[in-house]
């Protein structure tokens, strides 16, 4: 038997839609809460059994907000612009556009199947013109403010596609979607100073509340380090190598410098080297790889020596030999460190890889095995010797500055963000070059810049984007002095419609401002973020980035855009690995819905496992939670209003009632669902259950299980709605376990009392009765022939005394 779930599900996800159930009132002035889950992009594969995840976990919550009195703004929309669909675009014809929509269709369906609580009325869609308007808008203000720039930067390309890739589309070196090598390229691109934010990033993480490894990462991709600039004499010219170094008390213990093989001085000093071709051999090796597999530990080090180079120790005059080699990244610091193999470990392999000596400065560890990293005293390090390494690095860095051969800085890992795309399916820059005003905004007046229609999706041979081609939409007039102009032909990357979408759904349909004033002071921050681990990095950074910056503007009343930031466990499939179409392990919600019903399916999303853990699909699994299910319906059947509840059902509900509670707060929702399945697991055998019990049971349930709990509420003969009614709180009293005094008697004699809970079993009380001095100076347990136990009063121990 099961329960008729496909007879209502649907029935109630209309009846929702049809009352307006999850419409945000957002002049209420009710207390607010705004929760937020990571809007989908529109893939062609449709919803995954992982985006629920988190969407019901947040849906749980905002419908339980509902019945403790909030008003809710729970939104949703698509993040649609992006890389997929011109892929698509580029094998089948089909225009980005319409295979989009049609995504967005599917995906609209399989989320309401889902029931979950969304106000739909306020959805957002990035590629719609009216949407990205405003974000073409907010580009135009960061221009004005200086904080948008163009710039020759190194690029991924991949040459047999002619394109620049962004880095998610970089695979293990390789182009992901023709699998050639990816080289690396200048190319001039719009540029974000995010940097310019970097402390503030950093320094607003103090006062938001987000899991401990999502401020972990947003503080290392900013990655700010301090330490010192230091430069080192080119023996035989006027010519410096800068390093920047966290650790300038290790300068006594530099054998060797390693540029980066990008590094500007080996073009500068090219007539010097003498091994020159051995080394353009080793700079193409090193163009071939990404950051990643460069900073990677597990890299075996290579590299050459620049013959006929070498640098001057800047406080010793010693000679170094200056090598090359890719562990040293161009645009961290300085492109050049000082090594110091006896202290970092990179250069303690590089050392050992070359046999380089490895020089002691700072005690402890052993240098046969690795580079010693830690904290200590200074030897070998004339006037440092002795001093601890915080004191070390401060004296030797007062040295430098003194004798002007290096200072203090502060480095950050975070770089300026690449703001350009050579790609057709993204917002278009609305900038447009004029020989003689240089780079001009066009006018508020007329944004949107709408994206032209194009036949070819392609990007053209030399790697510009598809809009390029359009010579007809590239050539415009200067907005400033009317000269004949080009259009900007980039477009933005995909993350510029993800960073502010949080803002558009509070005023959705606003014509004239990006979103009313008022609404934002009444509305932000989000209160509530959940996510998957995978977008904690960039997309929060670059989404605290563009609120601060707006914040700054006087635009969003609030620096940081959320309050609270939690993630999801990804969902594996039934194999224990990632889901892949490749590994043909993809779970299709529609199937298990179609088979288990929504609410299984949502319930058992929350009771795989630790939520912030990930969690492997099983069958079993949702068999096991459906029958759970089943269970509660078949207690609903047995509803009756004339049966009496115990004191006994009144404690047991109040603890469901407070684990429910707060087990749901701190997303131990699988925790929650066994505290109800442990409740119900008493009420099952009986034939009667009292209709308090089922009532607090709908209210518990509803944001599990909301359409069951709907039915079997108006099966209680209720016809108000569910959401409407407050959410159940556990009454303390109920709780304890009332005490109770009991008269300890021997032979009829009192001698004692003892305060007992008053379901205290005979046993127990006489075990604690035998502990009370006056009762066993008196009788011993073996003494005792019987006893006479009055519940809640007295007991009397009959038998032989001492
Ligand atoms: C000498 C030294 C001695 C270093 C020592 C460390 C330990 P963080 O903390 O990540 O900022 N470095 C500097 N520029 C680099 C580059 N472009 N590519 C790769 N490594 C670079 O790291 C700063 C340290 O990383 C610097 O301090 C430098 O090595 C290295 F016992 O200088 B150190
Ligand atoms: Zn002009």
């Amino acid at each position: 038997m099961t329960y008729p779930f496909s007879q209502f599900e649907v029935k109630w996800q209309a009846r929702w839609e049809e009352r307006g159930d999850f419409r945000t009132d957002i002049q209420s002035r009710k207390p607010k809460q705004f929760l937020l889950v990571e809007f989908p992009y529109p893939s062609g594969a449709g919803l995954h059994v992982g985006h629920p995840r988190g969407y019901v976990a947040m849906d749980v919550i905002a419908r339980k907000r509902r019945m403790e009195g909030f008003e809710v703004l729970f939104p949703i929309g698509f993040d649609s612009f992006g890389l997929p669909a011109e892929n698509h675009a580029l094998r089948t014809g089909i225009h980005p556009r319409d295979s989009t929509a049609a995504n967005i269709d599917r995906f609209r369906q399989q989320l309401r199947g889902l029931g979950l609580s969304f106000d739909w009325s306020r959805e957002v869609i990035t590629s719609e013109p009216e949407y990205y308007r405003w974000t073409q808008w907010m580009f135009l203000r960061a221009f004005r403010r200086g904080l948008a720039y163009k710039s020759r930067v190194l690029i991924n390309y991949c040459s047999s596609c002619n394109a620049s890739l962004a880095n998610e589309e970089v695979v293990q070196g390789a182009c992901e979607r023709c699998g050639t090598p990816v080289t690396r390229r200048m190319r001039d691109q719009w540029m974000l100073r995010i940097t310019r934010y970097a402390d503030a990033l950093i320094e607003g993480l103090d006062t938001v509340d987000f899991i401990p490894a999502v401020v972990e990462q947003q503080r290392n991709w900013i990655g700010r380090s301090r330490g010192a600039e230091i430069r080192f004499p080119v023996s035989g010219s006027e010519a410096c190598i800068p390093v920047f170094t966290t650790r300038p008390d290790t300068l006594f213990g530099v054998a060797h410098l390693v540029l980066a093989p990008e590094h500007p001085l080996l073009a500068d000093m090219a007539d010097r080297i003498t091994n020159l071709e051995a080394v353009r051999a080793c700079q193409e090796a090193a163009s071939r790889k990404s950051d990643l597999e460069r900073a990677s530990q597990e890299q075996a080090r290579t590299g050459i020596r620049l013959d006929g180079l070498e640098a001057l120790h800047p406080v010793t005059g010693a000679r170094l030999p200056v090598w090359i080699s890719d562990y040293v990244l161009a645009h961290y610091g300085t492109g050049a460190v000082m090594a110091v193999p006896a202290h970092d470990q990179r250069d303690w392999e590089f050392a050992r890889t070359f046999g380089l000596p490895i020089l002691r400065v700072v005690q402890g560890g052993d240098l046969d095995r690795g580079a010693f990293e830690g904290e200590g005293v200074l030897v070998n390090s004339s006037f440092l010797d002795g001093l601890k390494v915080p004191e070390a690095i401060r004296a030797m860095t007062a040295l430098l500055e003194r004798e002007g051969k290096g200072e203090a800085r502060t480095d950050y890992r975070l770089r300026d963000w690449v703001f350009s795309r050579q790609r057709y399916w993204g917002e278009p820059i609305p900038l447009v070059h004029c020989q003689a005003c240089g780079w001009v905004p066009l006018p508020d007046e007329k944004l949107p810049l709408v994206l032209p229609e194009v036949q070819a999706f392609r990007p053209s041979p030399d790697g510009s984007s598809p809009l390029a081609q359009l010579e007809d939409w590239v050539t415009t007039t200067c907005p400033d002095c009317g000269a004949p102009a080009r259009r900007e032909t980039d477009t933005m990357p995909q993350w510029a419609g993800s960073c502010w979408y949080f803002l558009r759904y509070i005023d959705p349909h606003n014509r004239t401002a990006f979103a009313d004033p008022h609404l934002l002071e009444r509305w932000m921050p989000v209160d509530w973020y959940n996510g998957g681990m995978e977008h904690t990095t960039l997309h929060l950074l670059y989404s605290r980035f563009w609120c601060r910056f707006l914040h700054d503007e006087g635009l969003v009343p609030t620096p940081e855009p959320y309050h609270r930031r939690t993630s999801h466990g990804m969902i594996l499939g039934p194999d224990s690995e990632k889901m892949s179409k490749s590994r043909g392990n993809v779970v299709n919600p529609d199937e298990v819905i179609a088979r288990h019903g929504a609410d299984s399916f949502r319930v058992f999303e929350m009771f795989m496992g630790d939520f912030d853990q990930p969690a492997i699909w099983s069958e079993q699994g949702i068999k096991g939670v459906h029958r759970f299910l089943n269970r509660v319906w078949g207690l609903a059947c047995k509803a009756d209003p004339g049966s009496e509840v115990s004191p006994q059902d009144l404690r047991r509900m109040n603890l469901a009632i407070r684990e429910v509670d707060q087990r749901t707060e701190r997303m131990k929702f699988n925790t929650a669902i066994s505290s109800l399945m442990e409740w119900i697991n008493d009420l099952v055998p009986r034939d009667r259950v009292p209709v308090l019990l089922l009532d607090t049971l709908c209210r518990l349930l509803y944001p599990y299980a909301p359409h069951l709990a709907e039915e079997i509420w108006t099966h209680l003969g209720r016809t108000d709605p569910l959401q409407a009614q407050p959410w159940p709180r556990p009454d303390p009293a109920l709780l304890v376990d009332p005490e109770v005094t009991v008269a300890i008697q021997v032979n009829g004699k009192l001698r004692g009392t003892l305060q007992v809970p008053a379901d205290i079993q005979e046993e127990e009380l006489l075990s604690m009765a035998f502990q009370v001095p006056a009762v066993s100076s008196r009788m011993s347990p073996d003494g005792m022939a019987r006893s006479v136990f009055v519940r809640g009063r007295i007991i009397n121990l009959i038998g032989q005394e001492n």
